[in-house]
């Protein structure tokens, strides 16, 4: 499988948690390394525009109000398959739908309090690493992965 990089946020309720080490050892114990890291409360604007595909739906004015509430960790990840894997050591949406030992299940407080956000296909992992990373590569290379 190809190294990719792929898009993951710890959201306010991780960070207030106080479980950012450990979502982050959770994702370098399967492969996933951190190649960006950043740690900002996301403006209004931010957060509207990263979440603009769920514009209609009607949880989308608490999701924004709730990722701009505190602080939140921006990530790229690197690995080998690293979008799907990502998603995986995630877990569904909803923490009382996620399978055991994912950090949705792990540590999520409630459908839209879920911890982590991570890309979920090729097109929007490149998406969202630009739209918080412009100045980073969104393709992985050989290089990397073999370090
Ligand atoms: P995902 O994060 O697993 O990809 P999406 O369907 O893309 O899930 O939804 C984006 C985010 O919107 C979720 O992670 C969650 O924070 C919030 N959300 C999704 N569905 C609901 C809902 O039914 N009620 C409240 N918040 C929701
Ligand atoms: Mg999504």
């Amino acid at each position: 499988m190809a190294i990719e990089r792929t898009f993951s946020i710890i959201k306010p309720d991780g960070v207030e948690k106080g479980v950012i080490g450990r979502v982050i050892a959770r994702f370098e114990s399967v492969g996933l390394k951190p190649v960006a890291i950043k740690l900002k409360r996301l403006s209004q604007a931010e957060a509207e525009g990263f979440y603009a595909v769920h514009k209609a739906r009607p949880f989308f004015a608490d999701l924004v109000k709730f990722m701009t509430s505190g602080p939140v960790v921006l990530m790229v990840l690197e690995g080998e398959g690293a979008i799907a894997k990502n998603r995986e050591v995630m877990g569904a949406t909803d923490p009382k739908k996620a399978a055991p030992g994912t950090l949705r299940a792990d540590f999520a407080t409630d459908i839209e309090k879920n911890t982590v956000h991570g890309s979920d296909a090729p097109e929007t992992a490149k998406g969202e690493i630009s739209y918080f990373f412009p100045e980073i590569d969104v393709h992985a290379y050989e290089w990397v992965g073999k370090r």
